[in-house]
Parts: structure tokens; C-alpha cells; sequence
């Protein structure tokens, strides 16, 4: 399988990998950025990629990737061109938290991903007994962990479409002037799913 995305000499464009454990609500989020609107999800197996227009001249690239034990061994393939890294969490599940940090620091690691910008999205907002963004941020131990990049967490509900816009307009920011982003179209590699 190859995609390739056709050439606009002045459309930058910019890679997003979103991860996170299965269930966290990446492909409900990702649904909600592209037609906002909620659709009924199936677990994700392998990965949905949709390229979304931010305004003139500017493209994020969204890579939904199943969030199950053997997919995140090729997590670490959606790295390598990202230009951003949205990391989603569900933010009422307190049985995985802990999981989802120990996941989300093994993605720091990367060497791919070092300085690139991180968004949060502390997800479930609606649910009884959601962390809000605070504890999540410190139970990410933000301030450590990404003390040599750009990170912001933002509280969100993938349902409603509360704080996705906040999200958005983040990212943007992070990404939109960063030389990795690039002014052309960009040739993706074929990626093999266990
Ligand atoms: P994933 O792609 O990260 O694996 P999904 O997660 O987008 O498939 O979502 C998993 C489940 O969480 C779905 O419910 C979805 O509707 C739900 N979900 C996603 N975001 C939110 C949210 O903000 N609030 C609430 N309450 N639920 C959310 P089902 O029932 O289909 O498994
Ligand atoms: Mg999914």
C-alpha cells in the first residue's frame, strides 16, 4: 500500500500522528475534526489517515492509529515524519492512566520525535470523575517530560466537540512555522500492520 498526496507548490503541510491506548477516542475525535459529526466507531485495526485543510495554504495530516498492545509496536513508524504529536487520553478511565503514561513516555523516547510539539487531549470530559487537565497534567508529569518541546494539554469531549477547536488552534500554532513542516507534497511510506 503507498499514498502519496499531490503537489501544491505553497500548501504546507503537516504530519499528526494521534495515538493513545485503544478506546481513548482518537477515530471519534479524528470524525469529529473532519465532518463534525459523531459517527459509531469500530476499533481501529491498523489506521484511518485524513488530511484536513486548516485555513488557505495549510493542511494538517491526521494518522489515527489502533491504540491495541500489537499496534503500538508500530507506533514508532507514524514517528518519523511527524510534525506534531497529538497523544489522546481518556481521561475517566482511571484503571489505564497509568498505562497511557508509561505508553506516552516510551513515544518521548523516540529519537524522531525529539522537540516535536505535544497536545494532549485529556478526553471524556463528560464523564463522572474525569481528570480535568490539571491532574492530567500532572500525572503525565508534563513539566519533566516535555521540558524540551512545546506541549499544551487541552480538556476535551470528542462527543460534543468541546475544546477540539482550542486543540486545533494549538496545534496550528505549534506546527504552522516549524521547519519541519513541509512546503510540498510528501511521499508516505508504505507501513506494514502486524
Ligand atoms: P479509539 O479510536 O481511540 O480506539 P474510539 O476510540 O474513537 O473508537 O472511541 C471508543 C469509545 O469511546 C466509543 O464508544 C466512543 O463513542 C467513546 N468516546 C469517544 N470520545 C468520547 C467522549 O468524549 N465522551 C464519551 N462519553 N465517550 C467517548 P463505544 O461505546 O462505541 O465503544
Ligand atoms: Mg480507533
Amino acid at each position: 500500500m503507498g499514498l502519496q498526496n499531490t503537489k501544491h507548490p505553497k500548501v504546507k503541510q503537516a504530519n499528526i500522528p494521534m495515538l493513545g491506548l485503544d478506546s481513548a477516542g482518537k477515530s471519534t475525535l479524528l470524525y469529529k475534526f473532519k465532518y463534525n459529526d459523531t459517527f459509531l466507531t469500530i476499533p481501529t485495526i491498523g489506521f484511518n489517515v485524513d488530511m484536513i485543510e486548516m485555513g488557505k495554504n495549510f493542511t494538517l495530516t491526521f494518522w489515527d492509529v489502533g491504540g491495541q498492545q500489537k499496534m503500538r509496536q508500530v507506533w514508532c513508524n507514524f514517528l518519523e515524519n511527524a510534525d506534531g504529536l497529538l497523544y489522546v487520553v481518556d481521561s475517566s478511565d482511571k484503571q489505564r492512566l497509568e498505562e497511557s503514561k508509561k505508553e506516552f513516555e516510551l513515544i518521548l523516547k523516540n529519537e524522531f520525535i525529539k522537540n516535536v510539539p505535544v497536545v494532549v487531549l485529556a478526553n471524556k470530559q463528560d464523564l463522572p470523575g474525569a481528570l480535568n487537565a490539571e491532574e492530567i497534567t500532572r500525572k503525565f508529569k508534563m513539566k519533566k517530560n516535555c521540558s524540551d518541546r512545546n506541549w499544551y494539554v487541552q480538556p476535551c469531549c470528542a462527543i460534543t466537540g468541546k475544546g477540539l477547536a482550542e486543540a486545533l488552534h494549538k496545534l496550528i500554532t505549534f506546527t504552522k512555522h516549524s521547519s519541519r513542516s513541509k512546503e510540498t507534497g510528501t511521499v508516505f511510506k508504505e507501513i506494514k500492520t502486524p
